[in-house]
């Protein structure tokens, strides 16, 4: 999942304008089908309890537990009819205006590649577990598929002012790392949690890192980490008021504002948070002392 390097500059022979591919579902062989059903039953097991009742959901409605990975069209199918989304291959990380645009069109990109099998632990590109697994479910979520779709909008306004690295922290603490507080407790719906086996745990449960509840202000401003487990996690109140935020928000002024504010080192904890753990930062210092 590091998004820093390996973006694709041009587009690749076989790739449409649009950079999209053919899935190619029988090119898969069966080790790579073998891959998804050990991923997927790793997960499964943990999730209950962990992750958020909407990604659960996703993950039931759509399907997923039907055995090998799936077959885009036939996903794609389903979550149409439940929120208008689609799932479309592309060759590995799109160019930031693409990832947008297919976004505000309500079109999810996924890479259709599987991880090998002495990978399953780590990865740097997201492949097809992560960006299925682990984002798919939650676009079977109303308020969450509408909240997407507006930040692909927004990605592309905040192309226009070059405040993307503003924009992707946003991305980053919702999409990918984001914890929710839900009426049974403190659960997980981010993408590169919910399909990690270590993460998952990690995130909810180890005392190392700092949960603050959510201010959009506050995480544009914040640094990330793409080599580890996060130093910080987010904590939505909900996904309506994630949407409620992010399209009340008018992002011109914040930009310019944030413009003049310094950004907020990775562990940092500021007087205004609002703070649900203190993080001990234990795990994180004992990887730097090596
Ligand atoms: N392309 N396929 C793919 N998947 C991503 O998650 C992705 C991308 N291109 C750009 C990108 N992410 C990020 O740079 C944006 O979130 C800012
Ligand atoms: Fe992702």
């Amino acid at each position: 999942m590091n998004k820093e390097t390996h973006v694709l500059e041009r587009l690749p022979e076989g790739a449409a304008q649009d950079w999209t591919i053919p899935q190619d579902w029988d090119r898969y062989s069966q080790e790579d089908h073998n891959t998804w059903d050990t991923l997927f039953a790793r997960q499964a097991k943990l999730l209950p309890g962990r992750a958020s009742e909407s990604y659960l959901r996703g993950l039931d409605v759509l399907k997923l537990s039907k055995p090998g990975i799936p077959d885009f069209e036939e996903l794609s199918e389903r979550l149409m009819k439940l929120t208008g989304w689609q799932v479309v291959a592309v060759p590995g990380l799109v160019p930031d205006a693409v990832f947008f645009d297919h976004m505000a069109n309500r079109r999810f990109v996924a890479g259709n590649f599987i991880r090998r099998p002495d990978q399953l632990d780590y990865l740097q590109e997201p492949d097809v577990f992560h960006d299925v697994f682990g984002h798919v479910p939650m676009l079977a979520d109303p308020v969450f598929a509408d909240y997407l779709e507006a930040y692909g909008r927004g990605g592309l306004r905040a192309l226009e002012h070059g405040s993307l690295k503003q924009l992707a922290r946003l991305y980053w603490y919702t999409v990918e790392f984001g914890l929710v507080e839900e009426d049974a407790g403190l659960r997980i719906y981010g993408s590169g949690i919910v399909s990690s086996y270590s993460e998952s745990r990690f995130a909810l449960e180890d005392p190392s890192p700092n949960r603050i509840r959510f201010d959009m202000k506050r995480v544009m401003r914040t640094d990330y980490r793409i080599d580890d487990f996060q130093q910080n996690y987010f904590v939505i109140p909900g996904f309506e008021e994630l949407l409620r935020q992010t399209v009340e928000t008018d992002f011109a002024p914040l930009y310019a504002e944030l413009a003049t504010l310094p950004d907020i080192p990775i562990a940092e904890i500021l007087p205004e948070d609002d703070v649900i753990t203190h993080g001990t930062q234990a795990y994180a210092e004992a990887k730097a002392a090596g």
